[in-house]
């Protein structure tokens, strides 16, 4: 098998749940930084594996995959056993609805260049904290009941799909900002039960932030 490669950058949160994802499923691979405040995104050989600019990208089995939902689907549909999307077809559609909620509901609105941009045309440092704010809680309030009294121990059922691998990163975007989770019981607790598996661990940000050169 050729080397997988993941261009990913430590704190994105759609190359967080890719890394996720390679280490429930046991696949090695190496990772290729690509520093998002260095513009590293936007470069013509970066841009040459992935047209958007954006991070995560993997290489694998002779392909380049480029949007994390997709790559997660590609890995998943080869190891239909691993349970990151069920085999019902009612229980995926509900898994997927939690993923997208995450996936396409908050985080392009809290993306890098649209906060940017946010900060330009507000003329408003303060802009950018209160955006992320406002629409990380209110989606985590959705997500929350969403998930609702469903009584597995993650967010569907008892192993994790790619819902808890949207949610995670997710609730670690929200601490970063200082969101108040507080009233979002079900998402800080399925976030603390995944927590203490090794494959959540190992793709932590802080694990994997490249040591700065000296
Ligand atoms: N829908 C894409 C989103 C990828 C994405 O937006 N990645 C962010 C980091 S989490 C990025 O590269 N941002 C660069 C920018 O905003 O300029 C996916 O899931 O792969």
């Amino acid at each position: 098998m050729n080397e997988v490669v993941l261009y990913d950058y430590w704190r994105s949160s759609a190359s967080y749940r890719v890394r996720i994802a390679l280490n429930l499923l046991g696949i090695d691979y190496k990772t290729v930084s690509i520093d998002l405040l260095g513009g590293d995104h936007k470069k013509p050989d970066y841009l040459a594996l992935n047209p958007q600019g954006l991070v995560p990208t993997l290489l694998i089995d002779g392909r380049t995959l480029t949007q994390s939902l997709a790559i997660i689907e590609y890995l998943a549909e080869l190891r239909p056993e691993s349970g990151l999307l069920p085999l019902d077809g009612g229980d995926r559609q509900k898994v997927r609805a939690l993923a997208y909620a995450v996936a396409m509901d908050i985080h392009p609105i809290c993306n890098m260049h649209v906060v940017a941009h946010l900060v330009t045309v507000t003329d408003g440092a303060d802009a950018r904290e209160a955006w992320m704010k406002h629409f990380i809680a209110g989606g985590l309030s959705a997500l929350d009941a969403m998930i609702g009294t469903s009584g597995g121990k993650f967010s569907f059922g008892d192993v994790p799909t790619l819902a808890d691998l949207c949610l995670v990163p997710q609730v670690y975007n929200a601490r970063r900002w200082g969101v108040d989770l507080g009233d979002f019981t079900r998402v800080v607790d399925i976030d603390a039960t995944c927590a203490k598996l090794p494959a959540f661990q190992a793709a932590h940000p802080d694990r994997v932030r490249p040591m700065p050169t000296p």
